[in-house]
Parts: C-alpha cells; sequence; structure tokens
C-alpha cells in the first residue's frame, strides 16, 4: 500500500524499514514502526474517505496538530501527508489565543491532540468548535485490507508554517511536497547527510529549522533523530557525552547556553565535554546572526568551526557555508544546490560588485507557495519570479554577509522571529497602556531583546512583572517584551508618527 505513495520522503523511508528513526522520552522506533503508525493515523484521519482534499473549493484539508516532540509527533505528520491533508503544527507551548489563531485562520478542518494536552484540546473544541481527534485512537486505528491511499501530485500542498512579518498577524506559509523535497535535498546533499548519522533534537517543532533541518533531513537519509522534549542545556550535554550523536544544530542563543554551561563545568568535566563534541562529523548554527564571540568561544572548547546558514520559512534554506571548505566567520556563505540567489538594489537592479550592500532574492523549486488565504500578500512578496526576503546583504569574495534588515518592525530573538506590530497591538489592549512601541534592542544571550517603551493612562502604573505576568496568557514567551521603558510620550516624526530608531536610542541611555 506505502509503495503507492508518491511522497518522496515515504519513498525514502520505505528503504530504511529495519533502521531505527526516532529515540525518544517513550522509546526507540524503527522506520516501519514510524511507516505503521502513519497507515494508521491517515486511515483514522480519512474516515473512509478515499482523499483529505474533497472540499468544494479543492482545498486540501488543513489538519492542526498539538503534539509534543517525538515519535507521536512524525506519525501525525506523515499520517495527514499520506492521507493528502496539510500539516499545521501548533506549538506547544504557545498561550491559547495563539494556538486558536492557528487554527481559525487556516480553517482547520480538526484538532490532533496527543493524550497529555486532554485540557487544552478541551478548551481549543469548545473555542474554535473545531472537533478533536486523539493521537491515542488514530494510532489505535485497525487498518484494513481494503484501504488505499490516495495518489498525490507533488504539487499537492503539504505543510503550514506561521510567520510573523510585516503585518500584525503571523502568515501562514504554505509549502508543497515538492517544495518541501526541494528544501530536504539541498541540505542532505550539501552537509552530506548519511543513514548512519544520529542527530539530536531540541528545537520546537512549529519551524522550518526543526521540522526541515533536523527533523525531515534526517528521515530522508535513514538516520536517526533523538527528539528531547525542549531544550535543557544539561540534559544537551549529557547527550553529547552518552550519546553516539555525529550532528547538532541550533540557535546562536542555545550555543551560548553551551557555553555557559562548559565554562561552569569543573576541569576534568570540561574535558569529557569537549571529547564528546570532538566525536561529532557537523555542528551548524543558524535562525539568527552567530556572534563571532560565540563561534570563537564553541571552536576553543569543541574543535568545531560552526557551520553558519541562512534561511527563512518561505524557502527552507537558501545560503550556506561549506561542509568542506571555508566556514568564515560572520558570513552565512553562499547559495546552496538547487537555489539561486540574488542580491539588489532599491531599483531592483542586480549588484554586481563586491562590497555593495542589496537586498537578498531567491528562486528555486524550495520557494514556498503561498501566504495563506492572502493572494495579494503573495503577490507583494515576489518581484519578476524572485522571492524578495526584506534582508540586506553583501557579497565578499564569494560568500555573503547579512547587514540587516528592511523592516525595523521585525525582531529576532532566541532563533524566533516576531512582529513588533503584532505584539503592540496585543499590548494597546492593556488596561494601564495609552500608547506603546516595540523594539528590538541588542542582546548577545537573545540576539535581540522584545523591548516596549510605553506611555501610561493617567495615575496608572506599571512593572515588567505585572506586564509580563498578563503578557503570558496572550503571547508566547518569546513575544513577550522582557525590557520595558516607560515614558511621557513616544518619540514622533512631525506627521506625529512613531519614530522606532529614537524609541531604540531610548533604551541606549
Ligand atoms: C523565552 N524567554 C525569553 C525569550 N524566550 N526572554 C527573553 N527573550 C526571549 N526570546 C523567557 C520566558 O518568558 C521564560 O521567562 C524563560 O525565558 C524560559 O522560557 P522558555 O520558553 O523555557 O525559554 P527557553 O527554553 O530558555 O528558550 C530558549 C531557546 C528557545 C531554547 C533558545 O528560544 C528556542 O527553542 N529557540 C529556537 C527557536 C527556533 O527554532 N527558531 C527557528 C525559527 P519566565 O521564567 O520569566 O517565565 S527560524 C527558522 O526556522 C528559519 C527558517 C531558519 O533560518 O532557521
Ligand atoms: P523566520 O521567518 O523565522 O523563518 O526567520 C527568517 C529570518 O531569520 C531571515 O529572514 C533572517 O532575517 C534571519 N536569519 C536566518 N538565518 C540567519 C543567519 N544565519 N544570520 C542572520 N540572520 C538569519
Amino acid at each position: 500500500m506505502l509503495t503507492e505513495s508518491m511522497i518522496p520522503i515515504i519513498q525514502q523511508a520505505i528503504k530504511h524499514q529495519e533502521r531505527t528513526a526516532i529515540i525518544d522520552q517513550t522509546g526507540q522506533y524503527s522506520y516501519r514502526q514510524l511507516l505503521d503508525a502513519a497507515v494508521a493515523v491517515a486511515q483514522g484521519l480519512l474516515e473512509g474517505r478515499t482523499d483529505l482534499e474533497g472540499r468544494a473549493d479543492l482545498d486540501e484539508a488543513r489538519i492542526t496538530f498539538l503534539v509534543p516532540s517525538g515519535f507521536e509527533y512524525v506519525a501525525v505528520q506523515w499520517g495527514i501527508w499520506l492521507a493528502g491533508g496539510i500539516a499545521v503544527p501548533l506549538c506547544t507551548s504557545h498561550p491559547l489565543p495563539e494556538q486558536l489563531y492557528v487554527i481559525s485562520d487556516s480553517d482547520a478542518a480538526c484538532v490532533v491532540i496527543y493524550a497529555q494536552f486532554d485540557e487544552r484540546g478541551a478548551a481549543l473544541s469548545e473555542q474554535s468548535g473545531k472537533p478533536i481527534r486523539r493521537t491515542t485512537d488514530l494510532l489505535a486505528t485497525e487498518v484494513s485490507n481494503s484501504f488505499s491511499l490516495p495518489e498525490l501530485p507533488l504539487t499537492r500542498r503539504a505543510m503550514i508554517l506561521y510567520t510573523s512579518g510585516t503585518t500584525s498577524k503571523p502568515k501562514g506559509v504554505v509549502t508543497t511536497h515538492q517544495n518541501i523535497t526541494a528544501q530536504i535535498t539541498s541540505l542532505v546533499e550539501a552537509w552530506n547527510w548519511q543513514a548512519d548519522d544520529h542527530i539530536l533534537h531540541v528545537l520546537p517543532l512549529h519551524h522550518t529549522h526543526g521540522i526541515v533541518n533536523k527533523l525531515c533531513c534526517a528521515m530522508w537519509s535513514g538516520a536517526i533523530c533523538e527528539m528531547l522534549p525542549k531544550f535543557e542545556v544539561t540534559r544537551v550535554w549529557e547527550r553529547f557525552i552518552n550519546s553516539n550523536l555525529t550532528l547538532f544544530m541550533a540557535v546562536p542563543t542555545i550555543y551560548g547556553r553551551l557555553i555557559a554551561a562548559w565554562e561552569q563545568a569543573s576541569p576534568d568535566e570540561q574535558a569529557t565535554m569537549s571529547d564528546a563534541c570532538q566525536k561529532m562529523r557537523l555542528m551548524v548554527s543558524g535562525s539568527a546572526a552567530l556572534p563571532a564571540q560565540f563561534f570563537e568561544r564553541w571552536a576553543d572548547i569543541s574543535g568545531h568551526r560552526l557551520l553558519e546558514r541562512y534561511g527563512m520559512t518561505e524557502l527552507g534554506m537558501a545560503i550556506s557555508n561549506l561542509y568542506e571548505g571555508e566556514r568564515r566567520v560572520g558570513h552565512i556563505g553562499q547559495a546552496l544546490p538547487g537555489v539561486t540567489v540574488r542580491l539588489v538594489d532599491e531599483a531592483n537592479q542586480p549588484i554586481t560588485e563586491d562590497g555593495q550592500q542589496g537586498q537578498i532574492q531567491v528562486k528555486g523549486d524550495n520557494v514556498f507557495l503561498e501566504y495563506w488565504g492572502k493572494p495579494e500578500i503573495t503577490a507583494e512578496a515576489f518581484l519578476d519570479g524572485w522571492f524578495c526576503t526584506g534582508d540586506i546583504a553583501v557579497l565578499n569574495d564569494g560568500y555573503y554577509r547579512i547587514l540587516g534588515r528592511s523592516s525595523v518592525d521585525i525582531i529576532k530573538t532566541g532563533g524566533y522571529k516576531v512582529s513588533a506590530l503584532e505584539i503592540e497591538e496585543v499590548l494597546r489592549t492593556h488596561p494601564a497602556i495609552k500608547e506603546c512601541a516595540v523594539v528590538g534592542t541588542p542582546d548577545l544571550d537573545w540576539g535581540e531583546r522584545v523591548s516596549v517603551a510605553v506611555a501610561l493612562k493617567s495615575d496608572e502604573t506599571l512593572s515588567l512583572d505585572t506586564l509580563r505576568a498578563w503578557g503570558k496568557e496572550r503571547l508566547a514567551s518569546y513575544k513577550n517584551p522582557s525590557r520595558l521603558l516607560v515614558v511621557e510620550a513616544l518619540p514622533c516624526n512631525v506627521m506625529g508618527k512613531v519614530t522606532k530608531p529614537a524609541v531604540k536610542e531610548l533604551f541606549q541611555e
């Protein structure tokens, strides 16, 4: 039955059935177990239909799922794909309103819930009006002999990931199986993924870094993906020491924490920790700029020159330092296989000279299909078939170097992209706040910190702790401001518009 499936990652997994695919808190699972579980989930979701596609407007059914990192997450993702649906992961640590937004914006057919999230599932179902499907029930589906999987073209939509941007609310980035396959194969080739690889997975599974670079590349290659529920520094060092890892990938904030833990260890422990790193073949950093001091310190500690790469939810990965070749500090590298990259000036003319700054534009099968339900915004994101990233870079002797972003309203914190506008919209509903401006302020650990300047209504007071406690119910932890400045009035230009650079300066003072 599975041999009929045209989904490339499934075809790859069939080649490796007896190998170990996943190690998680509950045990160790082979590719065969994973495929069996995915088929059960697919049959459970299809409920007698032949394909999850089938609504009048020919959209594939969006299936949101709230499942922690581990075997069941992958089984559900693949089950949705096998059934012809679009996988829409929900972030397990998000507060209720953020999860409800994704369910409502994607107009999900149902929400798949992991058993231990029953309480949250009930709240989501009640407030969204969507049916709940429990993973335990889906996995227990008895697969009938007559069950067959739908035939899917590679152009079938496969996934929607929500990313913050220059619009206030996050946008759903839609990728097809073809896009995801291109994103995976480019990295498998560039970083030399092999079946005997073993990666430690510590990233959230609602973003490309965790889903494509770590999980899907491992599954494509027949490798082992060892999944921790979340990043914990001591646990990661323990796995470095006691597991046969070959690969590690993370955001700069995580390398900063690993460095800090190493520095606090005793000399004997440090030696063991450093030896453990030497056993690995590759360590990658991305999602945000890697500070040079992290690069240098990590090289001293681990013997690895971190391979820095550049990507975006809309693209997967586009630019990378070399696996075999130069890894240049402060640079993101060269275009990846199958990806075409160029820099353009403000008149959208290609830049050919070294050292001249411009916006990065990208073309290739890796580039996403559309923003879900937003045709105008999708059209605006492309110029002459090139996707406009909004990132400003220069080319130095064949290597790209990021200089900044074209929008001040996009903040990168802990590897997450967040929108100042989205956070401001939520903060404006706080009873004490008259007006507010959110900016990113530089921070070695987080890259940038979400920082807010507020003018208060008369007779009101506000502390950072009170604001954060209030924000916790409404915003993801990484969007909740960690710096607060109370001002009489926000700095404005002659038109009365808040000037964000001046707000940033207030924080420097
Ligand atoms: C959490 N906290 C923060 C932040 N995040 N404070 C300031 N700034 C932040 N960004 C606070 C919480 O409110 C909480 O505070 C305390 O820290 C612990 O929260 P927790 O959520 O447990 O945080 P953590 O575990 O310390 O998180 C650090 C982390 C995480 C592991 C680095 O941020 C992370 O997983 N980042 C990776 C994100 C990622 O995968 N990005 C890829 C997307 P309190 O104790 O007061 O409550 S980008 C992408 O996919 C593109 C394609 C690409 O290029 O890769
Ligand atoms: P996201 O929308 O969360 O996928 O984040 C994509 C953004 O992360 C890019 O547009 C860049 O601004 C940033 N980014 C990713 N990798 C790097 C890197 N190595 N250096 C600097 N910025 C990066």
